[in-house]
């Protein structure tokens, strides 16, 4: 049913992808069916060939943001009840790093996986995070570096964190970090790459 719009999306086509989103709600076709059968069901295509090396990076940020400009159409439409959001993410890169393409990326990926994502941007401080966890109540936070300096602030970031708010959970990701070090600075996860931080985004907020 929703074909051409998923192959806009794989194919990056914004023009496109928008025109078929204003046709089917003409057609009076359910916005929640439009991004779950069509946006999503493309965006996921594209994680598949990402991770098999069959489409590159720049090609998966295009498709990410045409799904972007179609959720914004239709996102306005849709209630809470009909589209759960699958739980809050606070997304940062740390402090002292201004590096934000990889974690804009991972944050775009999120929300298409139906994430509610809170994006506070770079270099940003542990009470920025905190203040923002206590406002939003969000139970998962992700923090990305790609310095080997900035990396270094990662773990009083969690302690930190963790010692205001026990429950929440925090993902780290970014070029230089490695499970073993995600371990070590007490992170709760740890992801590679964009795909597998929704896997892992899945797992943290159902334990
Ligand atoms: Co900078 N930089 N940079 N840089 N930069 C690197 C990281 C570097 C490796 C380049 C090099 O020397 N070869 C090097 C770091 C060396 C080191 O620390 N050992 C470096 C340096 C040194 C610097 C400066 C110090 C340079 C200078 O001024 N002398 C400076 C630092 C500024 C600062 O942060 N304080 C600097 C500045 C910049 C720019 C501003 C020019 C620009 C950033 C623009 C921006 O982000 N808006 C920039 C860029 C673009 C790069 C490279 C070329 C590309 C980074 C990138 O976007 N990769 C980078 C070299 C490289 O990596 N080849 C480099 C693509 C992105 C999609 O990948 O971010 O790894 P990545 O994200 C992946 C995964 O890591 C993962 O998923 C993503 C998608 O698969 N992931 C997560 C990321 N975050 C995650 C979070 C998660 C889970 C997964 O959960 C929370």
């Amino acid at each position: 049913m929703f074909e051409e719009i998923s192959r806009a999306v794989i194919e990056g086509n914004d023009e496109e992808c928008i025109k078929l989103t204003q046709k089917y709600l003409d057609e009076r076709e359910k916005p929640v069916s439009i991004i779950k059968d069509g946006l999503v069901a493309g965006m996921n295509v594209v994680g598949v060939r990402f991770k098999a090396y069959e489409m590159y990076l720049p090609e998966v940020m295009m498709s990410a943001n045409v799904m972007k400009k179609s959720m914004a159409i239709l996102k306005p439409l849709i209630s809470e009840s009909e589209m759960p959001s699958m739980g809050k993410i606070i997304m940062a890169t740390v402090r002292g790093d201004l590096h934000d393409i990889g974690k804009n990326l991972v944050s775009m990926m999120l929300e298409g996986a139906g994430f509610e994502i809170i994006n506070l941007g770079v270099d940003v401080p542990v009470d920025r995070i905190i203040e923002e966890i206590e406002k939003s109540k969000a139970g998962v936070v992700g923090i990305s570096a790609l310095l080997t300096t900035s990396m270094m602030a990662m773990e009083p970031a969690i302690k930190k964190i963790k010692d205001k708010n026990s429950n929440v959970k925090v993902m780290v990701g970014g070029a230089p970090i490695t499970q073993e070090f995600a371990d070590k600075i007490g992170a709760d996860g740890f992801a590679p790459d964009a795909l597998r931080a929704i896997d892992l985004a899945k797992r943290l907020v159902s334990t």
